[in-house]
């Protein structure tokens, strides 16, 4: 079939929408109809060229909601009409990795999608003078139409707006997840939240679900501070206007270190600094950023072995089928919001703008709606 697209030609170029052709779904596949799709940093990472694993021509988008049009062979769990979240982390609950407790990461498909292809090898896409396009972490939501493996969505509830519920495809999981599933942060806590953009953002109202005590925000745009108090943030700091040494500071304002601190930025110098700020004898960084191909991080290892922890989190230790239909329901219910967050809705014709209102840190989450 013709569907219409925002395709990445090349790095470091603007997205061209075009119409681009869709083979349907093979055995163990499902289409869905794309009804709306956040732009999150990690679309724009990859775009940028900074991704190891960037691949051109793509289409891009990870974070959307949409309408299962189409099943294939052997699918059992979707129909025709079930409301999906995609997810970029899939859950097939049979691999090695679904089967540990301790991780998210379902390795079933991770070679195949890295790759940009379908796990038999293939792409569904290509352009309409039969040139292939990749798909992109699985997902390729930046496309009114695409295809994706039965394991990698979520079934949700069908009266939750397209237009909200995408974000819990990325950022809302991510953030609420980092806090919950990777951090499991107490009652009490003291946490610094660096970057308080989408993903930052979530991370706060993480924590403010959590009950922690203290929520320290750290952003160079002062801009951003609003929406984080609104979010539950108690104290902000802005790196441009501390004197001295930023770790030194922040140890200060926690009362001897954090409990937990969370990178939402990808800056490997703001890791250390939050690796740092944590307090000796327990504290806990989590990396959330995603660092450009080369970029690596460094500390003393005196660090560690006064008993600070350094962790990561891919889409917030969530497992997604499982997850993310009770994620939907707690913002259907009133426990957590989206609506503020996203502060821009688009088009897929205008989705450029999305990515220029990001580079001039105007919005928090834009949406483009199909
Ligand atoms: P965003 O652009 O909305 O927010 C980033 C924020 O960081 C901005 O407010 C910016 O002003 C701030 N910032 C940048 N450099 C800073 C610095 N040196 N000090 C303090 N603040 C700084 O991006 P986002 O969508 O929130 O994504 C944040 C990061 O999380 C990106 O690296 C993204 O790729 C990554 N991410 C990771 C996962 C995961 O599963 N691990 C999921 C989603 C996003
Ligand atoms: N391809 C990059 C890494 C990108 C990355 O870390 N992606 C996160 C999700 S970011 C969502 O906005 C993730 O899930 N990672 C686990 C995985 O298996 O990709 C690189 O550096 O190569
Ligand atoms: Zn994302």
């Amino acid at each position: 079939m013709r569907t219409r697209a925002a395709v990445a030609l090349e790095a470091g170029k603007p997205l061209e929408v075009m119409d681009v052709e869709l083979d349907g779904p093979k055995a163990g596949e499902v289409m869905v109809e794309i009804k709306a799709t956040g732009i999150c940093h990690t679309d724009e990472f990859t775009l940028s060229g900074a991704d190891p694993e960037g691949l051109f021509p793509a289409i891009l988008g990870h974070e959307g909601a949409g309408v299962v049009v189409e099943v294939g062979e052997g699918v059992t769990s979707l129909e025709v009409g079930d409301h999906v979240i995609p997810l970029y982390t899939p859950e097939c609950r049979e691999c090695d990795y679904c089967l540990n407790p301790k991780t998210n990461l379902c390795q079933a498909i991770r070679s195949t999608q890295g790759q940009g292809v379908m796990p038999d090898g293939t792409s569904r896409f290509r352009m309409t003078d039969g040139t292939p396009i990749l798909h992109y972490m699985g997902c390729s939501t930046f496309a009114n139409h695409t295809v994706m493996p039965e394991i990698a969505l979520a079934k949700v509830r069908r009266d939750a707006p397209f237009e909200k519920i995408c974000y819990i495809g990325c950022g809302v999981t991510t953030g609420i997840g980092a806090v919950i599933n990777t951090a499991k942060v107490e009652i009490g806590s003291r946490a610094v939240v660096f970057g308080l953009g989408g993903i930052g953002l979530n991370v706060i109202q993480g924590l403010r679900l959590a009950g922690a005590d203290q929520i320290v925000g750290v952003d160079l745009n002062p801009d951003k501070r609003a929406m984080a108090e609104r979010f539950g943030m108690t104290d902000f700091v802005n790196p441009g206007d501390v004197s001295g040494d930023m770790v030194a500071h922040l140890v200060e304002l926690t009362g001897g270190g954090a409990d937990y601190t969370f990178d939402a930025t990808g800056n490997v110098d703001v890791m250390r600094t939050a690796l740092e700020a944590a307090h000796k004898g327990w504290g806990e960084s989590v990396i959330i950023g995603v660092a450009p191909a080369g970029a690596e991080i460094a500390t003393r290892p005196f660090q560690l072995v006064t008993g600070r922890v350094w962790r990561g989190t891919a889409f917030g230790g969530a497992r997604g089928r499982t997850d993310v239909p009770r994620i939907v329901d707690w913002y259907m219910d009133g426990k957590i919001e989206i609506d503020p967050m996203i502060t821009h809705t688009l088009s897929l014709e205008n989705i450029n703008e999305g990515f220029d209102l990001m580079h001039r840190g105007e919005s928090i989450r834009s949406v483009v709606v199909y």
